[in-house]
């Protein structure tokens, strides 16, 4: 049911985003209903052991990092303590700033064994495959940090490029976060890119201006702290701070997404370098998933699999940076 308020905007009617606990879905299982089937899903308390979940907090960021730059925008930057007091000063009238172009590796790397062990949903993660070439080569997987304050949210609502799928992990405070079908993106206005929205708000909906919202149909959830929202390739999603709210997002490569990520990152049907490049990549890393996911012991034994795809579902409970390849600075 739909209802107008002062605003003149329309609340949308929306589906409860499936609810799914990390205790009770295996590998196989998510492989299954989720990844392969293309469904996005919140699999709850997913990282318990991640340092992130009890150090995290907006004053741990103002205290540790000060006066160290962050990118807020892709133009702008502000020191982290004035950043961490805008987001906490932010309101649904006034939000604040949204972070959201700041890759951990890249900007704080001493905070990546907060966020390890990665959890076994996020394997084989192919970005951190040595066959991966240099210009998609991401040991840590574009492993991003976003931090909002109430009523401030992702830019835009959009779909990943590239055929990624994405994870968001909540870790501190909430998130409303809503996703639409591919099938649905006939009714979402995109704008000057293929897979950017105009839609400034896909809840409280501004239906003069965009009336075909009406036949979308949005899916949502509410993130705390331990959610997991997994987010297949195509599907559009959009993201606001409950209240303060810290999350890491990473996208995923695997074989269920890897024919849609060499099509458009190779560009035409044909033969190229490229091409066959990646799809002699696949043909390795299935192999080396394979045995890794099915004969752990036969895959440690022969070492290449984990060379070759070095994330892994069985590796994720002993965690250590060298898996990721992931240098980290002594503090
Ligand atoms: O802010 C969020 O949770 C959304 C993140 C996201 O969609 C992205 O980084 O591509």
């Amino acid at each position: 049911m739909s209802s107008a308020d002062g605003s003149g905007r329309v609340a949308a009617a929306w589906i409860e985003l499936e609810r799914v606990a990390a205790s009770s879905l295996s590998y196989e299982a998510y492989l299954q209903r989720y990844v392969r089937a293309g469904r996005p899903v919140v699999i709850t308390g997913v990282a318990p052991e991640w340092a992130a979940m009890r150090k995290w907090t907006p004053q741990y960021f103002k205290e540790r990092f000060g006066s160290k730059p962050v990118a807020v925008s892709y133009t702008e930057s502000m020191p982290f303590d004035a950043f961490i007091d805008a987001v906490v000063g932010s309101s649904d009238a006034r939000p604040g700033p949204y972070m959201f172009r700041s890759f951990l590796h890249e900007i704080l790397p001493e905070l990546l064994p907060d966020v390890i062990p990665q959890n076994k949903y996020a394997f084989p993660g192919r970005h951190a495959s040595p066959l991966m070439p240099e210009k998609w080569h991401r040991p840590d997987g574009y492993l991003k940090l976003l931090i909002g304050g109430v009523g401030s949210k992702f830019p835009v609502m959009h779909y990943d490029g590239e055929n990624s799928h994405a994870f968001i992990t909540q870790i501190y405070g909430e998130k409303e976060f809503v996703v639409f079908a591919p099938a649905d993106g006939a009714y979402l206005y995109p704008g000057e890119f293929a897979n950017q929205s105009e839609v400034d708000n896909p809840i409280q909906q501004d239906r003069e201006r965009f009336p075909l919202l009406e036949k979308a149909t949005p899916y949502r959830a509410m993130l705390g702290p331990g959610d997991m929202v997994f987010v297949p390739c195509k599907w559009w999603h959009s993201a606001r701070a409950a209240s303060t709210s810290i999350s890491v997002c990473t996208n995923m490569l695997d074989r269920s997404n890897w024919d849609g990520f060499v099509a458009e990152v190779s560009g035409s049907r044909r033969k190229t370098p490229l091409r066959l490049r990646l799809h002699a990549a696949n043909a390795v890393m299935s192999v080396c998933e394979w045995l890794q996911d099915r004969a752990p012991g036969v895959a440690k034994a022969l070492v290449l699999p984990r060379l070759m795809s070095p994330t892994s579902a069985e590796a994720a409970p002993e965690p250590s940076a060298r898996q990721l390849n992931i240098r980290i600075p002594t503090a």
